[in-house]
C-alpha cells in the first residue's frame, strides 16, 4: 500500500540553454507536476505511485522509465497507442519564449473517470492531484472531480495543488472550476499571486476567506514564505534565502516536502519547513524534480512527530 498516488500528465521536456534559434541544442528530460511530487516523495523515503496515460512512442517510454528509475511505482500508467505523449519546451533563458506546450490531444488528455478505479486500487493514504489536469480536457476534469469527491475505501486524504497554467486556460475560465475543486480537497496548495490572479484575493487571509472549509490550506508567497491555515490556526514560515537557477518544479517540490511531513505526522511548522527545504533544492537546480534531499530535511525531521 503506497503512501501516495499522484495522478496527472507527464511530458517529455526539451530544454534549451539559450534562447531558441535554428540549430540550437536541446536537452531531453521529463516533467510533469504530479509525477514531480511522486518522485520527490520517493526521494524523501515514502512509497509513491503515479497514474497517467502515455503514448506508445519513445517519449512515453522515456518519461515512464524516468519516473520509475526514481523509485516510483508506474504500474498504474496506461499506454495508449492512439495518442502521442505530450511534449513541452523550456525556452527559459533570458529573452526566451518561456514554456511552450505541445500537448493538446495527448495521451494524458484522455484521462477520464475510467481511470479512477486504478487510482483507488492502490489503497494509498493520500491521493495528490493538480489543477493542470482539469485544463487538459472535459473528461480529465471529470476524473479530478471524481477523485476529489468519490468514495475511497482506504479513506485517502485528497491533496490538490491549484497549479493554474495560463498557457492552458485563462484565469476567467479556470477561476470558478479551480475554486470548486479546491473546496472538495483535504489539503490545498496555492500561490498567493496565483490566487490573486484567479480569485482577486491579494493576501493569504483573503484566500482563506474564499476557502474557509478546507482542513489544511497552504498559501505560498514565493520568496517571502508560506502560511498554513488549519481550523482557526494560521502558521507562517518564512522562505529561506536561495540563489535561484530555475524555478520550474519548485511548487511541486514544496508540496512533496509538506506532504512528507504530513505523512510522518510532523507539526505544521515542520511541514512548512520541509516544503521550503525541498523547494529550495529544486530552485537551485535546472531540473524539475528533486534529485537528492537536502541535508536540512534530516534536521527538520529530528523535531519528531506530534499527534494529528
Ligand atoms: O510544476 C512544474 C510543471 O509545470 C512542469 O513540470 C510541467 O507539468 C507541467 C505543466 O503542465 O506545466
Amino acid at each position: 500500500r503506497p503512501d501516495a498516488v499522484c495522478v496527472g500528465e507527464t511530458m517529455a521536456v526539451l530544454h534549451s540553454a539559450e534562447p531558441l534559434a535554428a540549430g540550437a541544442s536541446l536537452t531531453l528530460g521529463t516533467g510533469g507536476a504530479e509525477s514531480n511530487v511522486a518522485v520527490a516523495l520517493a526521494r524523501l523515503g515514502h512509497t509513491a505511485a503515479w497514474v497517467s496515460r502515455v503514448g506508445d512512442d519513445p517519449f512515453g517510454r522515456i518519461v515512464t522509465d524516468a519516473v520509475a528509475e526514481r523509485g516510483v511505482d508506474v504500474s498504474g500508467v496506461t499506454v495508449d497507442p492512439g495518442r502521442p505523449t505530450g511534449l513541452y519546451v523550456k525556452d527559459t533563458a533570458p529573452g526566451g519564449a518561456g514554456v511552450l506546450y505541445y500537448r493538446s490531444s495527448s495521451a494524458a488528455s484522455a484521462l477520464s473517470a475510467v481511470d479512477a478505479d486504478r487510482v483507488w486500487s492502490f489503497g494509498a493514504r493520500l491521493v495528490h492531484l493538480s489543477g493542470i489536469t482539469p485544463a487538459l480536457s472535459a473528461q480529465a476534469a471529470a476524473l479530478v472531480e471524481h477523485l476529489l469527491t468519490g468514495h475511497s475505501d482506504a479513506g485517502a486524504l485528497r491533496s490538490f495543488d491549484v497549479n493554474h497554467r495560463p498557457a492552458l486556460w485563462p484565469a476567467r475560465a479556470a477561476a470558478h472550476i479551480l475554486l470548486d475543486l479546491a473546496r472538495r480537497a483535504d489539503v490545498v496548495f496555492v500561490g498567493r499571486d496565483e490566487a490573486e490572479r484567479l480569485w482577486g484575493t491579494p493576501t493569504a487571509e483573503d484566500v482563506r476567506a474564499v476557502l474557509p472549509e478546507v482542513p489544511t490550506l497552504v498559501v505560498k508567497d514565493a520568496e517571502h514564505g508560506a502560511t498554513c491555515f488549519s481550523g482557526a490556526d494560521a502558521v507562517f514560515e518564512p522562505s529561506p534565502e536561495v540563489d535561484v537557477v530555475e524555478a520550474v518544479g519548485a511548487g511541486d517540490a514544496f508540496a512533496a516536502g509538506f506532504l512528507s511531513g504530513l505523512l510522518d505526522g510532523l507539526p505544521v511548522r515542520s511541514r512548512l519547513r520541509l516544503g521550503h527545504a525541498v523547494a529550495g533544492e529544486v530552485l537551485r537546480s535546472r531540473g524539475d524534480t528533486l534529485e537528492d534531499p537536502p541535508r536540512s530535511v534530516a534536521e527538520i525531521r529530528e523535531g519528531g512527530p506530534v499527534s494529528r
